[in-house]
């Protein structure tokens, strides 16, 4: 009998990547969870061993070795990883460039690019020695155009926008599919993040419109990952009804 596929989701202690470890979990995928926060990573194993299997790593994006020892402890049943989910990521403040903070922006680039460098280095070798697998990048709207004070970010998401592309054209006749899904706004802890935990000014974000809701993405990945194996979503955007752009919403008041 065929095993079940395997996931590797960064960032799934919240958001978009625990709503997909959720959703993959239902539909009976191998999991290995990723994050820093112990506690998150606990609890979500504990709900979704109901329905699969699943392996917890705790390591930051941004550190190469902690990255590398992580994947490399995967025991052998996991080993074998289908799809790689690159989600982990944050914005890092909201300001403009002459006023931005240079640990913010080191946070950015550490975090949304080089932290996915680094998984998909670890990871994309199995792939290859295998010529099968599945890479989905989260990018974002902000990395197909540039708003206002969103600069180092929207950089860090252009920038993955272009690793996109260039895996997808390296890895092309490995059997590696390689695709974006860059969503618009959706509500999930990304605000407080991005606000240094300004929980009021967070949900203001996503106040009086209808944004995206993590599970709408999560079934976004999941419809990607179970086309028919010719068929590759190279790269997707979605947002909510209400917004239009990064700076044209439609909210009622
Ligand atoms: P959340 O803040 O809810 O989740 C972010 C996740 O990334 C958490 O699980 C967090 O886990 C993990 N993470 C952050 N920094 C690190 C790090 N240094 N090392 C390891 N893991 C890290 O935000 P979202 O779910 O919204 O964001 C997920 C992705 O979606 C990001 O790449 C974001 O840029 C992108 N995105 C979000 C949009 C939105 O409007 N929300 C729109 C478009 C794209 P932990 O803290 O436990 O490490
Ligand atoms: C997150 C969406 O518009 O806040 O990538 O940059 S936005």
């Amino acid at each position: 009998m065929p095993r079940n596929k395997t996931a590797l989701i960064t960032g799934a202690t919240s958001g978009i990547g625990h709503a997909t470890a959720r959703l993959m979990a239902h539909h009976g995928v191998r999991l290995i969870i990723c994050g820093r926060r112990q506690h998150r990573l606990d609890e979500l194993s504990e709900e979704l061993k109901k329905s699969t299997e699943v392996i917890a790593l705790n390591f930051d994006v941004r550190e190469r070795d902690s990255v590398n020892e992580a994947i490399q402890s995967l025991p052998q049943e996991f080993e074998e990883i289908d799809y790689l989910i690159n989600n982990a990521g944050n914005a890092h403040g909201l300001d403009t460039i002459q006023s931005g903070s240079v640990d913010d922006w080191d946070a950015m680039i550490d975090i949304n690019v080089k932290g996915l460098l680094y998984v998909s280095k670890a990871v994309i070798s199995g792939m290859v020695n295998r010529q099968k697998g599945h890479i989905i990048n989260i990018g974002s709207t902000a990395g197909k155009e540039v708003y206002p004070k969103g600069n180092v970010y929207c950089a860090s998401k252009h920038a993955v926008d272009a690793i996109n592309q260039g895996m997808r054209l390296d890895l092309n006749g490995h059997g590696i599919k390689v695709g974006a899904i860059n969503p618009g706004l959706v509500e999930t802890e990304f605000s407080e993040v991005r606000f240094k935990g300004d929980v009021d000014r967070a949900s203001k974000v996503y106040q009086n419109y209808t944004p995206l809701y993590p599970e709408d993405v999560a079934d976004i990945i999941w419809f990607t990952v179970s086309r028919p194996p010719h068929v590759n979503i190279a790269d997707l955007t979605v947002m909510s009804l209400d917004q239009a752009s990064s700076t044209i919403i439609n909210k009622t008041v």
